[in-house]
């Protein structure tokens, strides 16, 4: 079944004077035009990000059984995707950055010359489309016409895509708007990669899941744009999110003055009702959706969520630093996400939800490991194959996710969506560490901030392609989202410092991964991490004390508000433990890993490393 959704029968019969779907801008019709003369879908259709829209794309879906649709009594709305077995993560291999020059791109960036990639992905991209439909998917990132906001379009012949990215981003026909009035916007275009005729003009059947086994994610930082090619999976696929609203912006942010970064926000409001916003960076999968929605155990505290991915954060008139989150939806990670870790996306997800490549039960309801401690006794995996618990294989991949809208959280702040942002009162810095990192410790200076920043590893998560468990550098959790060169974001980092002098966010290192010598967590985590949060807002208010140690400020005995936790001493003793020599080492690998970069690492890193050896030296 296909429905006409071209411009004139997507026009609102209701309203037959409205101008002609699509936009009238000469620079936008123009670019369409030559992808589309390039790619040769069979239509183009220009999306208003209409409900009516969204609709008739998910009936279409379903009826060519490419989403599924969940029993509407268990979760109304809510449709399940199952992706090719070989399209289920970013592909970081195929991820490349095409500045002019390679030392732009730095050492962690696969770098291409820009005028032969353009080359390669003409070649790639020809003929495309064929027998699809191309969509033009007008977007803003952050409220719309806000001043730390900015506008793009995706391009794309996946319907999944044009859905996800009408949940993720604001999407719709007022972007269009305001690209008429000459605001810039940034170009994005995406293919599955699987054309449904050949060169002869034959048709093929379209796959469950069409996409390519080879695949491009190409960012072009000089010139703003995107090219995705093979995949249709999440960071791949909407190319909103790490390919723009990292990639890009952080190069935006670099030439402008501003931050792009991998971060939650929050806000919390203390006993007292004072209220501070809170960025954190932690990598994929390291519990930045957990903590954006984190439910405090102590009382009279709550945290609202603002965002679970990514902030823009700019200096503001008053010299603060402020943030938004330039996402209006959650892409999170299913698997984990239960009653116990977090009850608030739990209900988040009771309708009006996408799932992909989670398990699907008999009643027409999802599954995935963690929602309940017991798993249903059986159940359809996320290949669509027959499963039981004895099955000894996950039901849910485990980076099967959920794509929802921000909105639909019961803990949204209500200045989520706050046209100038959130003033931002401290920054933390996070992985996943079994050993070394304490739960918390502050730091000395923004310089020193920058520093933890820099030097974040962490043991690898399901989001990418890759050995799962294997510890590796991930600065400031951008290692795979940086559109230049990590040493010159650091440098930008210092700068920023500058910029905000007095103003600037204190800075904190946290991680909730500390394990014992059984390899069981130390600190308990989820709705306990408020604890650490309280001491990070008694640290800013000046009451909660601090002592020195080589690495920071840890909490001073007593400081950290341990009431009605049920935790050993020695299991404390053992996550504020620095060990000189597992320190000493460390730095050693840090040296080696700032060798790399050679002259473009900041002398105030430099100098965080030396004074750091310096004082782990004394600490004998
Ligand atoms: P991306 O969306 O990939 O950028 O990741 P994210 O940082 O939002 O990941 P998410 O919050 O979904 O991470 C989930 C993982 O972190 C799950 O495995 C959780 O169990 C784990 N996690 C989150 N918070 C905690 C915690 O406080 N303690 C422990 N032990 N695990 C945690
Ligand atoms: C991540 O991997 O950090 C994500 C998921 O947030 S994706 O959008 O697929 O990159
Ligand atoms: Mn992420």
């Amino acid at each position: 079944m296909t429905i006409d959704l071209t411009p004139d029968a997507a026009t609102d019969s209701t309203t037959p004077s409205r101008a002609p779907a699509g936009t009238t801008d000469p620079a936008l019709r123009s670019w369409v035009a030559d992808l589309a003369a390039l790619t040769q879908p069979d239509d183009i259709v220009w999306c208003d990000g209409s409900l009516r829209e969204a609709d008739l794309l998910t009936k279409q879906l379903v009826a060519d059984g490419k989403l599924i649709r969940l029993n509407p009594e268990w979760r109304p709305n809510s449709y399940l995707a199952r992706t090719d077995p070989g399209d289920v993560a970013r592909v970081e291999d195929r991820t490349f950055i095409c500045s002019t020059y390679e030392e732009d791109a730095g050492p962690t960036n696969n770098w291409r010359d820009p005028r032969e990639m353009r080359e390669e992905l003409r070649d790639v991209f020809a003929g495309s489309m064929k027998g699809r439909t191309m969509y033009v998917v007008p977007f803003s990132m952050g409220p719309l016409g806000g001043p730390i906001s900015q506008l793009g379009v995706e391009i794309t012949d996946s319907p999944y895509v044009v859905l996800s990215m009408g949940i993720m981003t604001r999407m719709g026909e007022r972007v269009y708007r305001l690209i008429e009035a000459g605001e810039p916007w940034v170009r994005t275009v995406h293919s599955v990669g699987y054309p449904l005729r050949d060169e002869r003009g034959f048709m093929r059947d379209d796959a469950d899941w069409p996409c390519n086994d080879t695949k491009y994610i190409v960012q072009f930082p000089d010139s703003r744009e995107i090219w995705s090619f093979g995949s249709g999976y999440g960071g791949n696929a909407l190319l909103a999110k790490k390919c723009f609203a990292l990639r890009i912006a952080s190069v935006m942010g670099r030439d402008e003055g501003w931050l792009a970064e991998h971060m939650l926000l929050i806000k919390i409001t203390s006993p007292e009702g004072k209220a501070y916003h809170v960025a954190a960076a932690f990598p994929s999968a390291c519990g930045k959706t957990n903590l954006a929605m984190l439910r405090p155990t102590i009382p009279g505290w709550t945290v609202e969520t603002i965002g679970d991915d990514i902030a823009w954060m700019r200096p503001g008139a008053d010299g603060r630093l402020y943030a938004i989150n330039p996402e209006a939806g959650f892409f999170g990670v299913a698997p984990g996400t239960g009653a116990s870790t977090n009850p608030t996306a739990v209900q988040t997800l009771w309708g009006n939800t996408i799932f992909t490549n989670v398990a699907l039960r008999p009643d027409g309801d999802v599954w995935w490991e963690g929602l309940t401690d017991v798993p249903p006794a059986e159940l359809t995996d996320w290949e669509g194959n027959p499963w039981t618990p004895a099955s000894g294989r996950p039901a849910a991949h485990p980076n099967s996710r959920f794509t929802v809208a921000a909105a639909q959280c019961p803990s949204i702040a209500d200045d989520w969506d706050a046209h100038d942002g959130v003033p931002i009162d401290a920054i933390l810095f996070g992985g996943r560490r079994a050993t070394n990192v304490p739960l918390v410790a502050e730091a000395r200076s923004w310089k020193h901030g920058v520093f933890m920043g820099a030097t974040i590893s962490s043991e690898q998560t399901a989001a990418a392609e890759g050995t799962v468990g294997e510890l590796r550098r991930d600065p400031f959790a951008m290692l795979p989202f940086c559109g230049y060169n990590m040493a010159d974001y650091w440098a930008h980092w210092v700068r920023m410092g500058r910029t905000l002098g007095e103003q600037a966010p204190k800075v904190f290192q946290v991680n909730w991964f500390r394990k014992d010598a059984d390899g069981r967590f130390l600190w308990p985590g989820f709705g306990e991490n408020a604890r650490v949060l309280e001491w990070i807002v008694g640290r800013i208010e000046g009451h909660a004390d601090a002592v020195e140690a080589p690495i920071g400020l840890l909490p001073a005995p007593g400081s950290l508000d341990l009431d009605g936790l049920d935790i050993a001493q020695e299991a404390l003793d053992q996550l504020f433990d620095v060990d000189r020599t597992s320190w000493l080492a460390e730095c050693d690998l840090t040296e080696d890993y700032f060798d790399q970069f050679g002259d473009r690492v900041p002398a105030a890193l430099r100098a965080e490393l030396a004074s750091l050896r310096y004082h782990l030296e004394r600490a004998s």
